[in-house]
């Protein structure tokens, strides 16, 4: 039953993916033409690098049992807000609210909406920021606004949220509570470290401007 099931719903399931798939190049492109933006208005690229992907089949129907949802094609459009996902790795926390202006500006960009989990720290010490948007997608059939969860963080946050997604998901959300203490105790470094990372490359810019007038004036 469950195959005759899927081979009902097989073409939808493929045009959905096909429009999330047309979603995330959308926001790349977006996204790379606003990092030369900004290498040409502050002199460097925030972007340290993208990542996106597709949420798994069995990702999503994980998902929405911790939801307590049926796995429906119905109940994942619905309820599962990253099936297409872009992750942003950034340099600094300031440039975190500096692309989420300009994600914001975007014109063909809807935002449904902000998660701040810099403001706002998960119970885990998970940092980052999440916006929730939607893009037009154009196909024969007319416009379908596309779901695309982006998340915005720094290297730190980044190298600390895949090494407790790893340990984590050894332990199926059950881990000793000792164990979620180092991992919060880890991501109180790495926040430490975001903040030593950003005051040093302020004084770094303050020094070189600086010098600069010094060698005006001379
Ligand atoms: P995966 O494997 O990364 O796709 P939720 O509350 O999670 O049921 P929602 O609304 O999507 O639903 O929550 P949220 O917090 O806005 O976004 C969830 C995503 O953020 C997660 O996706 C992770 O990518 C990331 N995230 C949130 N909290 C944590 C955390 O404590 N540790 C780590 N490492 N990542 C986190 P998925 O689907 O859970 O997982």
């Amino acid at each position: 039953e469950e195959t005759a099931e899927r081979g009902e719903n097989a073409y939808d399931w493929q045009s959905l993916m096909f429009l999330y798939n047309a979603a995330i190049k959308e926001v790349r492109t977006k996204l790379d033409i606003m990092n030369d933006e900004f290498q040409y208005i502050h002199q460097y690229n925030p972007i340290e690098y993208i990542k996106s992907r597709i949420k798994t089949p069995n990702s999503i129907a994980k998902k929405l049992s911790r939801h307590g949802l049926e796995n429906t094609m119905e109940n994942m459009v619905e309820h599962i807000n990253d099936i297409a996902g872009v992750r942003i790795v950034c340099s600094f926390t300031s440039d975190i609210y500096r692309l989420a202006e300009m994600i914001g500006k975007q014109k063909e960009f809807t935002i449904l909406y902000i998660k701040d989990y810099m403001k706002h720290p998960k119970e885990s010490g998970y940092r980052s920021y999440h916006m929730l948007i939607t893009v037009p997608i154009q196909t024969t059939n007319g416009i379908n606004p596309t779901k695309v969860e982006i998340q915005i963080r720094t290297i730190a946050m980044d190298f600390w949220a895949s090494l407790e997604h790893k340990i984590y998901y050894k332990f199926e959300g059950n881990a000793p509570e000792y164990i979620s203490r180092e991992l919060r105790d880890c991501a109180a470094i790495t926040s430490k470290l975001d903040a030593k990372m950003l005051s040093l490359n302020e004084a770094i810019i303050a020094e070189k401007e600086r010098q600069q007038s010094e060698e005006e004036q001379s």
